[in-house]
């Protein structure tokens, strides 16, 4: 087997938090009355809260101060864990919790990277507080995917080459983020088809083709 470790992304991995995401945004876009809807939504995905704000101003009209830039990013935030605030256990779907139980009795260490500030708290909502090896996050990152740094701290963390590890990602600047790294990438979901991808996953149970002896 290639890989001693696995490093997964969050958001749109592991679990759902899209429509959470996408509901914040629009709230402060229309209170600010900027034109928002899914497909914005979508580039998003994988981007930290202020580069994804600088994506949400660019249909507005005017421009605003970091002061009022900071402010907006609160507010959304503070929506956005409003409505985290409904999710639990049953938002870990079986599949997931069965394929992560089994790469862990292969005796891989698992590893979290995630450009998400509100991983730990997600985390707990979905019961897998306390489960990985390692959690490297927005809180622990100075530099947002494409960059690798969110990774290679994962792989730090575990111990781990980042040649042995494999990076499992929902987002195009996530899987760009891995090669960068130096790591094989597993596709899922929105960038299943990205081409720099090691691996294509069509359901997250594949990965246990990644890790076959
Ligand atoms: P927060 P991931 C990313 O998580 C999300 O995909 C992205 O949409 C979000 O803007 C980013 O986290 C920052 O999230 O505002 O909670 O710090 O996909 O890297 O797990
Ligand atoms: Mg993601």
């Amino acid at each position: 087997m290639k890989y001693q470790g696995i490093i997964f992304d969050l958001d749109g991995v592991i679990c759902s938090t899209d429509e959470y995401h996408y509901l914040a945004w629009k709230s402060l876009a229309d209170q600010l009355g900027i034109y928002f809807d899914r497909q914005i939504n979508n580039r998003l995905r994988g981007v930290s809260r202020m580069a994804s704000l600088e994506i949400v101003l660019e249909k507005a009209d005017k421009t605003y101060t970091q002061a009022e830039k900071d402010e907006f990013a609160e507010s959304k935030n503070t929506l956005y864990r409003q409505l985290l605030g409904q999710m639990g256990p049953a938002d870990l779907s079986d599949e997931v919790r069965d394929t992560l139980n089994a790469l862990r009795a292969k005796g891989l260490k698992l590893a979290i990277g995630s450009s998400s500030k509100n991983t730990p708290f997600i985390l707990d909502r979905i019961g897998l507080g306390g489960y990985f090896d390692a959690v490297s996050d927005g809180n622990n990152i100075t530099h947002s995917k494409p960059d690798p740094e969110v990774f290679l701290k994962a792989a730090q963390m575990i111990g781990l080459d980042p040649s042995v590890c494999l990076v499992v990602e929902d987002a195009h600047a996530g899987v760009e983020a891995g090669v960068n790294g130096g790591f094989d990438t597993a596709a899922i979901g929105d960038a299943r088809d990205d081409e720099r991808a090691t691996w294509h996953l069509n359901s997250f149970s594949d990965i246990m083709g990644a890790v076959a002896d």
